[in-house]
């Protein structure tokens, strides 16, 4: 059988020439999603499931050391429900998927499929607290939900059904409350900045960005090479609206009714797609080692000449790198060329490639190429383990700092209405001083295609702010994030 070794199998666009061509296509060639029949519903192939668990298990721990429990709360909820809060669901009722028909019988009332869950968890909560020992009540649930979009789908970025995280807590005072936003935001900024090697501006929405139920919401945002940012999590206060809606009432300690505060909070499968866009490259994905489903692969380079002798020393040190912990696979399938093996685990973005031929079993060694850098090193078979411990620790950081050093050479401290307007033209992501004025927010977008504040950074927040708004002239009261988005 004739040998594979042509590279059709890779992408065949620019990333910097077309990035959302290279976009689809990497999604597509990496197996790590597949489209189906339903616009904005696609497969999430295992390849991409298992970044998926890794960024579970990390917050997951991490919620629990704060006491948040899992549960599971069904997808179907009542519309009676969905509307008791008015004021959140309006702005979203276009987005609500719902089930008219069961069978062939129509249903008495409606049921949405759950676009987000605070109705119907709060709806039980209502039932299960009473007294101030019932409190906090941190609840936590990975599930599915579904908003109908209207905008053209984006793999894992604008979808309609997604994956997500949503927890949902209940405290006796506003204190507590409003810490625990604050501490599941910095573990957000953990899940993208540790995990997935992305940094992020946590900041405070703009009150009209606001979640609708919130008294406010915070966020961390990020800006992909395609010029577009990524809200990549959000984490609300809900003060007590949804508590007085709900009939939330507890007996305090004085046994005097009270009303509780809330929050909540997630992220979501978003933020996988936001991980391709920014670290792949034009051979495939890019993955940072702490989230990657593989960190090696044993690839033997065999002539017919001591193939044997190649091939049993290849399986001995992917053997030995399993024993030492090393998510490792040894690819010794006969139908493909070596040069074949290497463009598709490039495209598929395992962390190292470990290559052995004749040369390098006669040497005791074996060659150690990085998928980030293309960095080749030769290195003894005794040291493998150790050297590959220390290169996935370094590609990890090397990762997060090319990644920082991009945002900050891509954000722009805009000083002028002009300043801002080349800005968003070369796709920058915009630091001003802002009246956070609604009519101001909308002449900028209108004025830009859809220039809008992620947030207010928090960090550029702390000191006061005088002067005016970059935009309109009046005075200024907070320093905003501007950009694009998805
Ligand atoms: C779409 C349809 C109906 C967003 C929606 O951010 C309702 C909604 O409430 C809706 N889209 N939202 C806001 C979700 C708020 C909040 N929920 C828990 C989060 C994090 C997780």
């Amino acid at each position: 059988m004739p040998k594979k070794d042509d590279v059709t199998q890779g992408i065949t666009v620019k990333k910097a020439d077309d990035c959302s061509e290279w976009y689809t296509q990497v999604i597509q060639k990496a197996e790590l999603a597949e489209y189906t029949d339903v616009s904005g519903c696609m497969i999430f192939r295992p390849r991409v499931f298992a970044i998926w668990e890794k960024l579970q298990a990390f917050f997951d721990a991490e919620i629990k050391k704060l006491g948040v429990k899992n549960a599971y709360f069904p997808i179907f909820i009542p519309e009676h429900l969905l509307i008791k809060e008015k004021e959140h669901v309006e702005g979203f009722a276009p987005e609500v998927a719902w089930v008219t028909q069961g069978g062939n019988s129509p249903l008495n009332e409606r049921l949405a499929i759950r676009p987000t869950s605070e109705t119907i968890m709060y709806d039980a909560y209502a039932k299960w607290i009473r007294s101030y020992r019932d409190l906090p009540l941190k609840i936590n649930q990975w599930v599915n939900a579904v908003r109908w979009e209207f905008k053209h789908p984006v793999p894992f970025l604008r979808g309609r059904e997604f994956l997500w995280q949503e927890g949902h807590t209940v405290f006796a005072k506003k204190a507590d409350a409003e810490k625990e936003v604050l501490d599941i935001l910095e573990l957000y900024r953990r899940v993208f900045e540790e995990c997935l090697a992305l940094p992020v501006i946590k900041g405070k929405k703009s009150e009209n960005e606001k979640f609708a139920g919130a008294d406010y919401s915070t966020s961390v945002e990020t800006l992909t090479p395609s010029g577009k940012a990524v809200q990549a999590a959000t984490s609300h206060h809900l003060g007590q609206r949804f508590a007085k809606s709900f009939g939330i009432e507890f007996l305090d300690e004085n046994s005097q009714k009270s009303i509780p505060y809330q929050n909540s909070w997630g992220f979501s499968t978003r933020s996988i797609g936001a991980m391709i866009l920014f670290h792949g490259d034009d051979k495939g994905i890019v993955i940072p080692p702490k989230v990657a489903p593989l960190h090696a692969v044993v690839i033997p380079i065999v002539f017919d000449k001591d193939k044997e002798l190649v091939l049993k020393e290849a399986k001995k040190i992917a053997d030995s790198l399993k024993k030492a912990g090393v998510s490792v696979e040894l690819d010794d399938r006969d139908s493909y060329t070596a040069g074949w093996k290497f463009n598709e685990w490039e495209l598929k973005g395992v962390c190292l490639r470990i290559e052995v031929g004749p040369k390098d079993v006669e040497k005791k060694q074996a060659v150690v190429v990085r998928r980030d850098t293309g960095k080749k090193e030769f290195v003894k078979i005794t040291d493998l383990a150790k050297h590959i411990e220390s290169e996935l620790e370094a590609m990890q950081t090397d990762m997060f700092t090319k990644a920082k050093k991009f945002l900050t050479e891509n954000t722009v401290h805009a000083k002028s209405w002009s300043e801002f307007e080349k800005a968003i033209k070369a796709k920058k992501l915009i630091v001003m001083l802002w009246c956070c004025i609604e009519k101001c927010a909308q002449d900028i977008k209108e004025k830009t295609e859809g220039a809008k504040c992620l947030n207010l950074p928090f960090e550029e927040n702390k000191t006061a702010t005088k002067d005016k708004c970059v935009h309109c002239g009046k005075p200024a009261s907070a320093v905003a994030l501007f950009a694009k988005s998805y």
